[in-house]
């Protein structure tokens, strides 16, 4: 009803919309209206009332609450259903618990802040209250186990893609996961499994952006590595647009995977890549190997030509730049 009454106001913003074409549109009585009307005013939303006229929204706040996202969630199903809390320790929990019980596809899990965030390798996502996306998305794709890497990139293609659409700023993709602006990370996102034997139950997406950071706001740690949105863009972005759009361009690019296969997404991701062509060095648990990226395989697995000509797939690590 809430989130009924705010669609109507959102539509006509700036417009009177009378309690009658309110009462009468969502089957309501006055009272119910005023307490709905009061209720978005408590969560910042500054609603004029005026005596014979009706209400007329003149701002809303940046909120990522279910009421505000699915004013741009559109026709689609991802986004469809949303699980929002002011904080968490981690979305991607959440969302875990949701797909083991069975939650839909697109089903996805907000919060304002999270307390422990998580990136790959136990690694920790700084997310503070009121500033970004913590977002996880929860996907049902019906792929053989060894073709889940190629959904981080779709992703990593949307995210970028919808990052461009709302702000016009380019941000490259550096593999597997990072997305960087003028060489530093605005998101992240790390792809979790629940599958068995060769086939997949859930993909638990989390994508993490930095929307409305300063730089004041970044700990020491991360400065001189993590950009914005505002940062870059110079002014500060909706939240909740940018989520309709995310959801939007990965239910596209979804769509045109499970028809058509990842040549496409293959593409579109090399059109888009940082790291492709450049001398770099490839970490992880088993090693580390320098060389220049070649590109990617059929498969998202990153080919990497040592200084003996050797190619090497490298499945997971985390890419550095080495000097010269
Ligand atoms: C990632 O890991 O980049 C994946 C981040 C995924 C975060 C989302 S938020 C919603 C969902 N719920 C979660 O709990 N997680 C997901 P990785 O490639 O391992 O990068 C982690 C590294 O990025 C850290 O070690 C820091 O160096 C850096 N970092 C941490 N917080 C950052 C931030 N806010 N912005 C930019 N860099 C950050």
């Amino acid at each position: 009803m809430k989130e009924a009454l705010l669609h109507m106001l959102t539509e006509n913003e700036g417009q009177f919309v009378s309690g009658q074409q309110i009462s009468d549109k969502l089957n309501c009585s006055r009272t119910a209206i005023w307490k709905h009307i009061s209720e978005l005013r408590n969560s910042g939303y500054s609603i004029e009332a005026v005596q014979k006229r009706g209400y007329r929204l003149l701002t809303s706040p940046d909120l990522v609450t279910p009421e505000e996202v699915s004013l741009y969630t559109g026709e689609g199903s991802f986004g469809k259903k949303i699980t929002f809390k002011p904080s968490v320790k981690s979305t991607q929990e959440i969302a875990h618990q949701l797909a083991r019980e069975g939650a839909a596809e697109g089903t996805i899990v907000l919060a304002d802040e999270q307390t422990g965030g998580r990136g790959r390798l136990g690694r920790a996502w700084q997310s503070p209250s009121g500033t970004g996306i913590w977002m996880s998305l929860i996907m049902r794709p019906n792929i053989p186990l060894q073709k889940a890497p190629q959904l981080t990139l779709l992703i990593a293609v949307a995210v970028s893609k919808a990052i461009e659409k709302v702000t016009g700023i380019e941000a490259a993709i550096k593999w597997p996961n990072d997305l960087l602006i003028n060489g530093k990370k605005v998101s992240g996102i790390l792809t979790e499994l629940q599958a068995e034997a060769d086939s997949i139950h859930s993909v638990i997406v989390g994508i993490g952006m930095n929307v409305n950071q300063e730089r004041k706001h970044f700990s020491e740690e991360i400065i001189d590595i993590a950009t914005s949105l505002a940062i870059e863009g110079n002014q500060p972005y909706k939240r909740a647009a940018i989520i309709g759009e995310v959801l939007s361009e990965i239910e596209k690019l979804y769509h045109s995977y499970l028809e058509d296969g990842f040549k496409v997404i293959k593409l579109l991701w090399e059109a888009r890549a940082f790291s492709l062509g450049k001398r770099i060095t490839a970490r992880s648990i088993s090693g580390s190997i320098t060389g220049y990226a070649q590109g990617i395989t059929d498969e998202g697995v990153l080919l990497l030509e040592d200084d003996n000509g050797v190619i090497h797939s490298i499945y997971s690590a985390d890419i550095e730049f080495p000097s010269p």
